[in-house]
Protein backbone atom coordinates (compact mmCIF):
# COMPACT_ATOMS: atom_id res chain seq x y z
CA UNK A 1 0.00 0.00 0.00
CA UNK A 2 1.26 3.35 -0.12
CA UNK A 3 1.78 5.81 2.32
CA UNK A 4 -1.00 7.70 1.17
CA UNK A 5 -3.52 4.95 2.99
CA UNK A 6 -1.76 5.70 6.18
CA UNK A 7 -3.96 8.99 5.98
CA UNK A 8 -3.85 9.79 9.82
CA UNK A 9 -6.96 12.17 9.75
CA UNK A 10 -9.04 9.54 7.91
CA UNK A 11 -10.98 7.92 10.84
CA UNK A 12 -12.52 4.44 10.61
CA UNK A 13 -16.20 3.44 9.68
CA UNK A 14 -17.34 2.50 13.71
CA UNK A 15 -15.65 5.87 14.65
CA UNK A 16 -17.87 7.92 11.92
CA UNK A 17 -21.14 5.94 12.84
CA UNK A 18 -20.18 7.16 16.66
CA UNK A 19 -20.03 10.57 15.57
CA UNK A 20 -23.45 10.61 13.52
CA UNK A 21 -24.88 9.09 16.28
CA UNK A 22 -23.41 11.55 18.86
CA UNK A 23 -24.78 14.57 16.40
CA UNK A 24 -28.18 13.12 15.64
CA UNK A 25 -28.85 13.36 19.51
CA UNK A 26 -28.11 17.37 19.49
CA UNK A 27 -30.34 18.36 16.96
CA UNK A 28 -33.17 18.44 18.86
CA UNK A 29 -32.84 22.25 20.29
CA UNK A 30 -35.55 23.32 22.40
CA UNK A 31 -34.82 26.65 22.88
CA UNK A 32 -32.70 27.49 19.58
CA UNK A 33 -34.94 28.67 16.57
CA UNK A 34 -37.55 26.00 15.41
CA UNK A 35 -36.67 23.45 17.75
CA UNK A 36 -33.52 21.90 15.49
CA UNK A 37 -29.83 22.89 15.10
CA UNK A 38 -30.60 21.35 11.68
CA UNK A 39 -31.23 24.02 9.14
CA UNK A 40 -27.83 26.31 10.59
CA UNK A 41 -25.96 23.13 10.16
CA UNK A 42 -27.12 22.88 6.63
CA UNK A 43 -25.80 26.39 6.10
CA UNK A 44 -22.63 25.63 7.93
CA UNK A 45 -21.80 22.85 5.72
CA UNK A 46 -22.98 25.22 2.35
CA UNK A 47 -20.98 27.70 2.95
CA UNK A 48 -17.94 26.27 3.81
CA UNK A 49 -18.05 24.78 0.31
CA UNK A 50 -19.76 27.73 -1.36
CA UNK A 51 -16.39 29.41 -1.70
CA UNK A 52 -15.09 27.26 -4.33
CA UNK A 53 -13.65 28.31 -7.56
CA UNK A 54 -13.04 26.05 -9.86
CA UNK A 55 -10.66 28.42 -12.57
CA UNK A 56 -8.47 28.81 -9.41
CA UNK A 57 -8.98 25.33 -7.37
CA UNK A 58 -9.37 27.53 -4.24
CA UNK A 59 -11.83 27.59 -1.44
CA UNK A 60 -13.98 24.84 -0.88
CA UNK A 61 -14.86 22.74 2.69
CA UNK A 62 -11.64 21.59 3.08
CA UNK A 63 -9.81 23.34 5.65
CA UNK A 64 -12.31 24.60 8.16
CA UNK A 65 -11.56 28.00 7.66
CA UNK A 66 -14.32 29.85 8.98
CA UNK A 67 -12.64 29.24 12.52
CA UNK A 68 -10.81 32.03 11.43
CA UNK A 69 -11.91 35.49 11.55
CA UNK A 70 -10.97 36.22 7.73
CA UNK A 71 -13.80 33.33 6.90
CA UNK A 72 -15.68 33.29 10.17
CA UNK A 73 -16.16 37.54 10.11
CA UNK A 74 -17.66 37.47 6.92
CA UNK A 75 -20.84 38.81 7.35
CA UNK A 76 -21.78 36.04 4.57
CA UNK A 77 -21.70 34.26 7.90
CA UNK A 78 -23.51 36.06 10.49
CA UNK A 79 -24.89 33.10 12.86
CA UNK A 80 -23.20 30.30 11.57
CA UNK A 81 -21.54 30.93 14.94
CA UNK A 82 -24.00 28.72 16.04
CA UNK A 83 -23.78 26.09 13.92
CA UNK A 84 -20.28 25.94 15.04
CA UNK A 85 -20.73 26.14 19.22
CA UNK A 86 -23.21 23.15 18.64
CA UNK A 87 -20.96 20.83 17.24
CA UNK A 88 -17.99 21.83 19.58
CA UNK A 89 -18.70 18.97 22.25
CA UNK A 90 -18.93 16.70 19.37
CA UNK A 91 -15.41 17.64 18.54
CA UNK A 92 -14.08 17.32 21.87
CA UNK A 93 -16.01 14.16 22.62
CA UNK A 94 -14.32 12.65 19.34
CA UNK A 95 -11.38 14.76 18.98
CA UNK A 96 -9.71 12.43 15.79
CA UNK A 97 -12.53 13.92 13.23
CA UNK A 98 -11.63 17.25 11.82
CA UNK A 99 -13.78 20.39 11.85
CA UNK A 100 -13.79 20.51 8.11
CA UNK A 101 -15.19 16.21 8.09
CA UNK A 102 -17.22 17.40 10.90
CA UNK A 103 -19.43 20.10 9.70
CA UNK A 104 -19.91 18.50 6.46
CA UNK A 105 -21.07 15.33 8.15
CA UNK A 106 -23.16 17.63 10.14
CA UNK A 107 -25.13 18.32 7.11
CA UNK A 108 -25.57 15.37 5.86
CA UNK A 109 -26.83 13.72 9.01
CA UNK A 110 -29.30 16.66 9.77
CA UNK A 111 -30.93 16.28 6.14
CA UNK A 112 -31.50 12.79 6.69
CA UNK A 113 -32.77 12.93 10.23
CA UNK A 114 -35.19 15.93 8.67
CA UNK A 115 -36.91 13.20 6.66
CA UNK A 116 -34.16 14.10 3.65
CA UNK A 117 -32.37 12.08 1.40
CA UNK A 118 -29.24 9.77 1.92
CA UNK A 119 -26.27 12.07 0.52
CA UNK A 120 -23.03 10.12 0.26
CA UNK A 121 -20.03 11.38 2.08
CA UNK A 122 -16.42 10.68 2.52
CA UNK A 123 -13.99 11.76 5.21
CA UNK A 124 -10.31 12.57 5.25
CA UNK A 125 -10.91 16.83 4.71
CA UNK A 126 -7.97 18.24 7.17
CA UNK A 127 -8.13 21.49 8.91
CA UNK A 128 -5.79 24.47 7.75
CA UNK A 129 -3.47 25.25 10.54
CA UNK A 130 -3.59 29.28 9.75
CA UNK A 131 -5.55 31.61 8.05
CA UNK A 132 -2.84 31.74 4.72
CA UNK A 133 -5.42 29.38 2.56
CA UNK A 134 -8.96 31.32 3.81
CA UNK A 135 -10.42 32.68 -0.05
CA UNK A 136 -11.35 35.97 -0.59
CA UNK A 137 -14.69 37.71 0.63
CA UNK A 138 -17.49 37.89 -1.68
CA UNK A 139 -17.85 34.49 -2.68
CA UNK A 140 -20.93 33.39 -1.62
CA UNK A 141 -24.34 34.11 -2.96
CA UNK A 142 -26.35 37.31 -2.50
CA UNK A 143 -30.15 37.10 -1.49
CA UNK A 144 -30.85 40.94 -2.99
CA UNK A 145 -29.60 40.17 -6.72
CA UNK A 146 -31.28 38.09 -9.60
CA UNK A 147 -30.70 35.58 -12.30
CA UNK A 148 -27.39 37.17 -13.73
CA UNK A 149 -25.89 37.02 -9.87
CA UNK A 150 -27.02 33.33 -9.49
CA UNK A 151 -24.89 32.28 -12.35
CA UNK A 152 -21.93 33.90 -12.10
CA UNK A 153 -21.59 32.70 -8.69
CA UNK A 154 -22.49 29.30 -9.25
CA UNK A 155 -21.03 28.34 -12.24
CA UNK A 156 -17.56 29.61 -10.47
CA UNK A 157 -17.99 26.78 -8.48
CA UNK A 158 -19.12 24.34 -11.28
CA UNK A 159 -22.57 23.77 -10.92
CA UNK A 160 -25.18 24.46 -13.77
CA UNK A 161 -28.64 25.64 -14.08
CA UNK A 162 -30.05 22.48 -12.81
CA UNK A 163 -28.00 21.70 -9.93
CA UNK A 164 -28.80 25.84 -9.29
CA UNK A 165 -32.04 25.11 -8.71
CA UNK A 166 -31.64 21.74 -6.89
CA UNK A 167 -29.36 23.33 -4.51
CA UNK A 168 -31.49 26.26 -4.09
CA UNK A 169 -34.67 23.71 -2.34
CA UNK A 170 -32.35 23.46 0.41
CA UNK A 171 -34.74 26.66 1.88
CA UNK A 172 -37.27 23.92 3.02
CA UNK A 173 -35.25 24.38 5.70
CA UNK A 174 -34.59 27.10 8.64
CA UNK A 175 -34.78 30.76 8.12
CA UNK A 176 -33.85 33.98 7.89
CA UNK A 177 -32.67 36.26 10.81
CA UNK A 178 -32.89 40.25 10.83
CA UNK A 179 -30.17 39.97 12.97
CA UNK A 180 -28.22 37.97 10.52
CA UNK A 181 -28.81 38.50 6.55
CA UNK A 182 -31.53 41.33 7.47
CA UNK A 183 -33.75 38.97 5.82
CA UNK A 184 -36.70 38.05 7.86
CA UNK A 185 -38.86 34.87 8.33
CA UNK A 186 -39.42 31.38 6.86
CA UNK A 187 -39.84 29.66 3.52
CA UNK A 188 -42.25 27.04 4.54
CA UNK A 189 -44.07 25.99 7.36
CA UNK A 190 -42.72 22.93 8.32
CA UNK A 191 -38.95 24.34 8.47
CA UNK A 192 -37.23 21.45 9.81
CA UNK A 193 -38.74 18.70 7.99
CA UNK A 194 -36.72 18.30 4.19
CA UNK A 195 -39.14 17.96 1.12
CA UNK A 196 -40.03 20.02 -2.10
CA UNK A 197 -42.65 22.24 -0.27
CA UNK A 198 -40.55 25.07 -1.39
CA UNK A 199 -41.28 24.67 -5.28
CA UNK A 200 -44.37 24.11 -4.69
CA UNK A 201 -44.98 27.51 -2.47
CA UNK A 202 -42.44 29.41 -4.77
CA UNK A 203 -45.14 28.42 -7.79
CA UNK A 204 -48.63 28.56 -6.21
CA UNK A 205 -48.18 32.11 -4.02
CA UNK A 206 -48.66 35.61 -5.66
CA UNK A 207 -45.64 36.56 -3.79
CA UNK A 208 -45.66 40.42 -3.23
CA UNK A 209 -42.50 42.55 -2.54
CA UNK A 210 -42.44 44.10 0.71
CA UNK A 211 -39.69 46.61 2.01
CA UNK A 212 -38.69 45.66 5.82
CA UNK A 213 -37.94 48.37 8.29
CA UNK A 214 -33.96 48.10 7.78
CA UNK A 215 -34.52 48.90 3.62
CA UNK A 216 -33.85 45.56 2.39
CA UNK A 217 -36.62 43.96 -0.05
CA UNK A 218 -38.00 40.69 0.47
CA UNK A 219 -41.46 38.81 -1.21
CA UNK A 220 -43.96 37.60 0.93
CA UNK A 221 -47.46 36.11 1.28
CA UNK A 222 -49.98 36.47 3.04
CA UNK A 223 -52.85 34.47 3.60
CA UNK A 224 -55.84 37.33 3.61
CA UNK A 225 -58.06 34.75 5.15
CA UNK A 226 -56.21 35.01 8.22
CA UNK A 227 -56.71 37.31 11.39
CA UNK A 228 -54.47 40.18 11.68
CA UNK A 229 -52.16 38.29 14.81
CA UNK A 230 -52.39 34.99 12.85
CA UNK A 231 -51.16 36.69 9.44
CA UNK A 232 -47.69 38.25 11.39
CA UNK A 233 -47.26 34.58 12.76
CA UNK A 234 -48.50 32.16 9.14
CA UNK A 235 -46.38 34.68 6.96
CA UNK A 236 -43.81 33.24 4.33
CA UNK A 237 -40.96 34.72 2.72
CA UNK A 238 -39.11 34.69 -0.23
CA UNK A 239 -35.89 36.02 -1.06
CA UNK A 240 -35.42 37.88 -4.36
CA UNK A 241 -32.97 35.19 -5.57
CA UNK A 242 -35.61 32.60 -4.83
CA UNK A 243 -38.16 34.35 -7.00
CA UNK A 244 -35.13 34.74 -9.90
CA UNK A 245 -35.76 30.81 -10.24
CA UNK A 246 -39.26 31.63 -10.84
CA UNK A 247 -38.93 34.11 -13.56
CA UNK A 248 -35.72 33.10 -15.14
CA UNK A 249 -37.14 30.44 -18.02
CA UNK A 250 -34.26 28.13 -17.72
CA UNK A 251 -34.22 27.75 -13.75
CA UNK A 252 -37.99 27.83 -13.78
CA UNK A 253 -38.28 24.37 -16.45
CA UNK A 254 -36.41 22.82 -12.96
CA UNK A 255 -39.11 24.24 -10.33
CA UNK A 256 -41.94 23.34 -12.19
CA UNK A 257 -40.48 19.34 -12.49
CA UNK A 258 -39.48 19.69 -8.57
CA UNK A 259 -42.35 21.00 -7.70
CA UNK A 260 -44.32 18.07 -9.39
CA UNK A 261 -42.05 15.16 -8.50
CA UNK A 262 -40.33 15.07 -4.95
CA UNK A 263 -38.35 11.82 -5.51
CA UNK A 264 -36.61 13.26 -8.84
CA UNK A 265 -35.81 16.44 -6.22
CA UNK A 266 -35.05 14.08 -3.50
CA UNK A 267 -32.20 11.89 -6.23
CA UNK A 268 -31.05 15.59 -7.83
CA UNK A 269 -30.23 17.03 -4.20
CA UNK A 270 -28.47 14.34 -3.20
CA UNK A 271 -26.50 13.91 -5.99
CA UNK A 272 -25.97 18.10 -5.58
CA UNK A 273 -25.12 17.96 -2.37
CA UNK A 274 -22.57 15.72 -2.53
CA UNK A 275 -20.86 17.44 -5.27
CA UNK A 276 -20.85 20.39 -3.54
CA UNK A 277 -18.85 18.78 -0.48
CA UNK A 278 -16.64 17.26 -2.53
CA UNK A 279 -15.66 20.51 -4.09
CA UNK A 280 -11.83 21.29 -4.61
CA UNK A 281 -10.86 18.48 -2.55
CA UNK A 282 -8.78 15.29 -4.42
CA UNK A 283 -8.69 12.05 -4.06
CA UNK A 284 -6.16 9.54 -4.78
CA UNK A 285 -7.57 5.62 -6.08
CA UNK A 286 -7.97 4.53 -2.38
CA UNK A 287 -10.63 7.61 -1.76
CA UNK A 288 -7.63 9.30 0.49
CA UNK A 289 -7.59 13.06 0.32
CA UNK A 290 -4.58 14.65 -1.64
CA UNK A 291 -3.63 18.05 0.10
CA UNK A 292 -0.73 20.43 -0.54
CA UNK A 293 1.49 18.87 2.88
CA UNK A 294 1.10 15.22 1.21
CA UNK A 295 2.22 16.93 -2.69
CA UNK A 296 5.04 19.18 -0.94
CA UNK A 297 6.88 15.50 0.37
CA UNK A 298 6.51 14.42 -3.32
CA UNK A 299 3.49 12.60 -2.84
CA UNK A 300 2.06 11.49 -6.37
CA UNK A 301 -1.67 10.19 -6.76
FE1 LIG B 1 -29.51 29.86 1.75
N1 LIG B 1 -29.91 31.55 2.78
N2 LIG B 1 -29.04 30.93 0.12
N3 LIG B 1 -28.96 28.17 0.80
N4 LIG B 1 -29.86 28.81 3.45
C1 LIG B 1 -30.33 31.65 4.07
C2 LIG B 1 -30.63 30.63 4.93
C3 LIG B 1 -30.42 29.30 4.60
C4 LIG B 1 -29.12 32.28 -0.01
C5 LIG B 1 -29.39 33.19 1.00
C6 LIG B 1 -29.78 32.82 2.28
C7 LIG B 1 -28.50 28.08 -0.48
C8 LIG B 1 -28.51 29.10 -1.42
C9 LIG B 1 -28.74 30.43 -1.12
C10 LIG B 1 -29.76 27.44 3.57
C11 LIG B 1 -29.21 26.58 2.65
C12 LIG B 1 -28.81 26.94 1.37
C13 LIG B 1 -30.46 33.04 4.41
C14 LIG B 1 -30.88 33.56 5.77
C15 LIG B 1 -30.13 33.76 3.31
C16 LIG B 1 -30.14 35.27 3.17
C17 LIG B 1 -29.67 33.64 6.72
C18 LIG B 1 -30.07 34.16 8.08
O1 LIG B 1 -30.56 35.29 8.15
O2 LIG B 1 -29.89 33.40 9.07
C19 LIG B 1 -28.88 32.66 -1.38
C20 LIG B 1 -28.88 34.08 -1.92
C21 LIG B 1 -28.65 31.52 -2.07
C22 LIG B 1 -28.41 31.45 -3.52
O3 LIG B 1 -28.63 30.46 -4.15
C23 LIG B 1 -28.00 26.77 -0.72
C24 LIG B 1 -27.36 26.30 -2.03
C25 LIG B 1 -28.18 26.05 0.43
C26 LIG B 1 -27.83 24.63 0.75
C27 LIG B 1 -27.77 23.68 -0.15
C28 LIG B 1 -30.32 27.04 4.84
C29 LIG B 1 -30.47 25.61 5.35
C30 LIG B 1 -30.74 28.21 5.48
C31 LIG B 1 -31.42 28.33 6.85
C32 LIG B 1 -30.40 28.63 7.92
C33 LIG B 1 -30.99 28.80 9.30
O4 LIG B 1 -30.27 29.28 10.17
O5 LIG B 1 -32.15 28.43 9.53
Amino acid sequence: KSSSSDHPSAPSASQLSQVAAAIKSLLRQPDYDDGSAGPVLVRLAWHSAGTYCKDTNTGGSNGAGMRYEAEGGDPANAGLQHARAFLEPIKAQFPFITYADLWTLAAVVAIREMDGPQISWKPGRTDFTDDSRIPPRGRLPDGSKGADHLRWIFYRMGFNDQEIVALSGAHNLGRCHSDRSGFEGKWVNNPTRFSNTYFRLLKMHDWKKKELANGMEQFVYVDEDLEPEEQEEETLMMLPTDIALLEDPSFRVWVDRYAEDKDLFFRDFAAVFAKLLELGIRRDKDENVVNEENLADGYRS
